[in-house]
């Protein structure tokens, strides 16, 4: 199978507790480059342009909140079938549902506060790319 790219985000409650390398280094161990990468602070305006998606749901307001709440990393990670991996290395949205050995499984807080994002299918992960990198921070 050819590369594969994906978006992930580093979120408020992983970077206030230092923990972006030990989540890069899930990623890596899996094979996956980060080929893209910068820490940001969104206004809660933005957060809720990214998850706009949810804005029916009833932690829609929380989830905006939460991510403007603090610093997150977003990335653009690549390699084979990386969304599947990306998703595999992550573990299920909420962290009592989520494998040993995941990333929210070791270090997620609850369903909200669950430490990454990562898109769900090739469609999603084109747009959110686009909505944080231009084609010349792409470095692969
Ligand atoms: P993510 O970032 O993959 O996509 C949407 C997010 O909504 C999801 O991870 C969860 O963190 C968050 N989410 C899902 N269900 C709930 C919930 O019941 N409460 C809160 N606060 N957040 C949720």
């Amino acid at each position: 199978m050819a590369l594969e790219r994906t978006f992930s985000i580093i979120k408020p409650d992983a970077t206030k507790r230092n923990l972006t390398g030990a989540i890069v280094k899930k990623f890596e161990d899996a094979g996956l480059r980060v080929v893209a990468s910068k820490r940001i602070h969104l206004s809660k305006a933005q957060a809720g342009e990214f998850y706009k998606v949810h804005a029916e749901r009833p932690f829609y307001d929380e989830l905006c909140e939460f991510m403007a709440s603090a610093p997150i990393v977003a990335q653009v990670l690549e390699g084979e079938n990386a969304i599947a991996k990306n998703r595999e290395v992550m573990g299920a949205t909420n962290p009592a549902d989520a494998e040993a050995g995941t990333i929210r499984a070791e270090f997620a807080e609850s369903v909200g506060e669950n430490s990454v994002h990562g898109s769900d299918a090739p469609e999603t992960a084109a747009i959110e790319i686009a909505y944080f990198f231009s084609g010349l921070e792409l470095v692969g």
